[in-house]
């Protein structure tokens, strides 16, 4: 059997030699100081006994608990394992995922607003004026910043926390994005449906274009991916690389290849073979800006000639670690080849990401996708609740 002794158990023991040496003290007249002469000396051999029994485990007298720590067994520890639950770990959420992408933008955006909003009890000028100067100085830009200072100003007198003034920047928030929110869909009378995607080098539209083929690979429909990018051998091959990979037809074409060109083949081929989707890699720089941006226009103009209409989606991607930079090139993009939609990336490695309430306030360009990683599915279709929640929330 086995027993576990608790601290007063021990001192019991102690107790009953106690009262056994008093007792044989008492009996043989040895003690040093003299013990109460009404209690009779059996009394103390009488406690000693108890206390001491009572330490004892005695079976049925008084019976211990068994330890509660079980004896270290490896091969049940083994047994045990939550696989379960160590899987669900690995393998976070779709919204996980979105919480710990915006996390760090949560820190560079909210928290800054949040922590001058700390500083007082009441909203008062002093206050105002560091609420103004912080959201001057996030990446929501300017005009953004302005439009939501005025809104808390406006109702300061009326309202009587900053939590309130929080509550106030939330909603406006919340409401400049669910504007944006409107994720691209493949209707089923356009076929081939032609996405053109533009951007700055290294913004993510190769990875970006691979995502979206996934995805819509996925979802059951033909793809082709076209090289526009000829500016650069290497991203000819990255992009194959990916096509490759997510199972999508690829056209390609050798460094230096009229991008225009590369674009219609890839129209072409996208009619002649029936696929659903056509998605046009673009180049992000050339010799100039205007060499660029007249390069795309072309782009445009030929697939519309081959086909009117197309590309039915014109798609920037977006670097998000660049912060206020990409308001002015939305606008660069927007004002050269009217963008329709947008694909914000990096918001995972981006404490700047607040950028995205500028573009939603300023442009009235859908907002399609986020990127919040390097993988394949992570890519989401943009959700304007789920992003404030997620932007939101102090974790
Ligand atoms: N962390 C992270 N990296 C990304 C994301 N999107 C793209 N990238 C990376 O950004 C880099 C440039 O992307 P790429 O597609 O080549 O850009 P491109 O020059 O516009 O075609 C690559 O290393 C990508 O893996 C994203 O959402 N999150
Ligand atoms: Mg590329």
């Amino acid at each position: 059997m086995k027993y576990r002794f608790s601290p007063h158990d021990y001192i019991v023991f102690v107790v009953s030699y106690l009262f056994f040496f008093l007792y044989i003290g008492q009996v043989n007249n040895v003690l040093p100081f003299p013990l109460p002469a009404e209690i009779p000396s059996w009394t103390y051999l009488v406690v000693a006994i108890v206390f001491n029994i009572w330490v004892i485990p005695i079976p049925g007298i008084h019976p211990r608990k068994p330890p509660e720590v079980a004896e270290y067994k490896p091969e049940e520890i083994v047994e045990k394992k939550p696989v379960k639950p160590a899987l669900k770990e690995l393998v976070p959420t779709s919204k996980e995922k979105l919480e710990q992408g915006l996390s760090q933008t949560h820190k560079g955006f909210i928290n800054r607003i949040s922590a001058v909003l700390k500083g007082s009890q009441t909203l008062d000028e002093a206050m105002l004026s560091q609420l103004e100067e912080t959201l001057v100085g996030t990446d929501i830009g300017v005009k953004t910043a302005y439009m939501l200072f005025e809104h808390v100003q406006k109702q300061a007198s009326s309202i009587d926390s900053p939590d309130a003034a929080m509550g106030i920047i939330h909603s406006e928030i919340t409401q400049i994005l669910a504007h944006r929110q409107m994720p691209l869909t493949i209707p089923a009378d356009i076929r081939p449906f032609v996405i053109m995607v533009t951007g700055v080098n290294g913004s993510g539209k190769t990875t970006t274009i691979a995502k979206i083929a996934h995805r819509l690979k996925n979802d059951g429909l033909s793809v082709i991916i076209a090289s526009g990018d000829t500016f650069r051998a290497a991203a000819i091959e990255q992009l194959e690389h990916w096509a490759n990979k997510v199972g999508a037809d690829f056209i390609k074409a050798h460094e230096g290849a009229d991008p225009s060109s590369v674009a219609f083949d890839g129209l072409q081929a996208a009619i002649s073979r029936k696929i659903d989707v056509l998605i046009i890699d673009t180049a992000g720089r050339l010799h100039t800006r205007e060499t660029l941006m007249d390069e795309l226009k072309k782009t445009k103009r030929v697939l519309d000639k081959k086909m009117p209409g197309a590309p039915h989606e014109n798609l920037l991607v977006l670097d998000a670690t660049i912060g206020q930079n990409a308001i002015e090139q939305t606008r660069q993009f927007n004002n050269a080849i009217d963008v329709s939609g947008i694909a914000l990336t990096k918001l995972d490695g981006s404490s700047k990401g607040g950028v995205i309430v500028g573009i939603a306030n300023e442009f009235e360009i859908p907002i399609r996708f986020i990127g919040i990683g390097e993988g394949m599915d992570d890519l989401q279709t943009f959700d304007a609740q789920q992003f404030v929640d997620a932007l939101f929330l102090d974790n």
